[in-house]
């Protein structure tokens, strides 16, 4: 590889690591930075993203799908006996009236189970979200490294 093609595709890799915030607006609700970490196809990747409520009733985000993943399943992380350990919330991730929720790298998160193919930082992908009252939401993850944080706890229930 000579040097100006390197240059160009560090110049990239640093593109897609800052990628730009977006968001989408559902009724009184606003997804904030759908954004998941590369993943290889057949594994399982990890999603993040804020919802922001200016409505007076609490909502849930009950389930998601996505055509990259055979199943979408919605985590929680937390440390138990200082160790990283998710477990799967079927019930949801509860969205507080004029409040904010989020998913993030050690916290709740969506698991992208059975990769049908790889993540690579910069793709972006679809997926659609449920929530409980204010309904389904078609929104665009981008895949960018999570700078800074942890790697994944692997995936063992
Ligand atoms: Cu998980």
């Amino acid at each position: 590889m000579n040097r100006r093609i390197l240059t160009l595709a560090l110049g990239a890799a640093l593109l897609a690591g800052v990628a730009q915030a977006h968001s989408f607006a559902l009724g009184a609700l606003t997804i904030g930075h759908p954004w998941s970490r590369p993943a290889a196809e057949g594994g399982n990747g990890a999603g993040f993203l804020s919802v922001t409520s200016k409505g007076p009733a609490a909502d849930r985000l009950v389930s998601a799908t996505s055509p990259v993943a055979g199943r979408v399943e919605i985590h929680e992380s937390m440390i138990m006996d200082g160790r990283a350990m998710m477990h799967p919330r079927p019930g949801g991730m509860p969205v507080p009236a004029g409040g904010k929720a989020e998913m993030k790298p050690g916290g709740w998160h969506l698991m992208f189970i059975g990769l049908k193919r790889p993540l690579a930082i910069g793709d972006r992908f679809p997926a659609t979200l449920t929530f409980q009252k204010a309904g389904k939401v078609e929104v665009e993850f981008v895949v960018q490294a999570g700078a800074g944080v942890a790697p994944m706890p692997e995936h063992k229930h």
